[in-house]
């Protein structure tokens, strides 16, 4: 069986993002920063099928949208344009929040092509969060412009990601995103992207971090990526129980966590 929200439970806590959960088609985000023509993406893949709303208590636009790909259809989420997923803002503090609790079956990284540096920083912090992840190099027009040449082989085997070159401003490559979407959705491409390695000083403290974690919330585990949760503590980023007190009934002095929505 492929990937669907049934499978992961996860329907309700979508519906809080609302997303409706009802639907259990696989949800795709797509996540990148501001003008790397996410947007246009969007528009591509969604056509006249979307709705634009608020994210739920944020005055921030959420645009939501459907297409049917091979009779399956898939729910796809803008995410608002962020240079990183480190809540320093609302829109960050969204993008992270959503990937990390309504765990979109795929995340499409849309990145610029002719700035990849800047654009794969946040790649690599989605892949902290995730594994289900795809780079959507876009601008490939611009960077042929200006004689930028991408090794694609050598950065997928690098990153380890499905990467899938577009311009989509004239539709190209989206038939090719799609179809790698299914592929994961249907779990027919093993995916293990590279994970930042830290050094050796964190990563202890992330190892006696991680089982203490476990043992304290076992009802966490199967929602979050303890590691990357681990991460935040050292941190001392304290926005992520804020949005785990919106989700579950979290009370980190008695170390007790209760599901609240099942
Ligand atoms: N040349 C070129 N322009 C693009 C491409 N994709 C999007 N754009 C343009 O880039 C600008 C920003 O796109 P938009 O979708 O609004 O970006 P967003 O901020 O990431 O949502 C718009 O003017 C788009 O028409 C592309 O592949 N090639
Ligand atoms: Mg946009």
């Amino acid at each position: 069986m492929g990937l669907t929200a049934q499978s992961s439970g996860v329907n309700l806590l979508r519906e809080s993002f609302n997303i409706d959960g009802d639907k259990n088609n696989p949800v795709v985000a797509l996540a990148g920063n501001p003008n790397t023509g996410k947007s246009t993406v969007f528009n591509g893949l969604t056509g006249l099928k979307q709705h634009t709303g608020n994210w739920p208590g944020k005055t921030v636009t959420q645009a939501k949208g459907y297409y049917t790909y091979l009779s399956q259809e898939y729910t796809v989420v803008d995410l608002p344009g962020t240079y990183s997923l480190l809540a320093s803002s609302i829109e960050e503090q969204i993008a992270r929040d959503f990937i990390c609790f309504a765990q979109p079956e795929v995340t499409v990284v849309i990145a610029d092509a002719t700035n990849l540096e800047r654009n794969l920083n946040l790649l690599l912090q989605v892949t902290e969060l995730s594994e289900r992840v795809v780079l959507c190099l876009n601008l490939m027009d611009e960077a042929e412009r200006k004689n930028i040449k991408i090794d694609l082989n050598g950065l997928a085997t690098d990153l380890q990601v499905p990467i899938v070159p577009t311009i989509a401003r004239d539709e190209k490559g989206l038939s090719d995103l799609k179809k790698v979407i299914d592929k994961i959705v249907n779990q027919e491409v093993q995916l293990d992207p590279i994970k930042i390695k830290y050094s050796s000083k964190i990563e202890e403290k992330v190892e006696k971090i991680v089982p203490e974690l476990n043992k304290q919330f076992p009802n966490l585990r199967k929602n979050i990526n303890i590691r990357w949760l681990a991460l935040r503590l050292l941190e001392g980023d304290r926005t992520i129980f804020e949005t785990l007190e919106e989700c579950y009934d979290v009370n980190l002095k008695n170390k007790k966590v209760v599901e609240r929505r099942q």
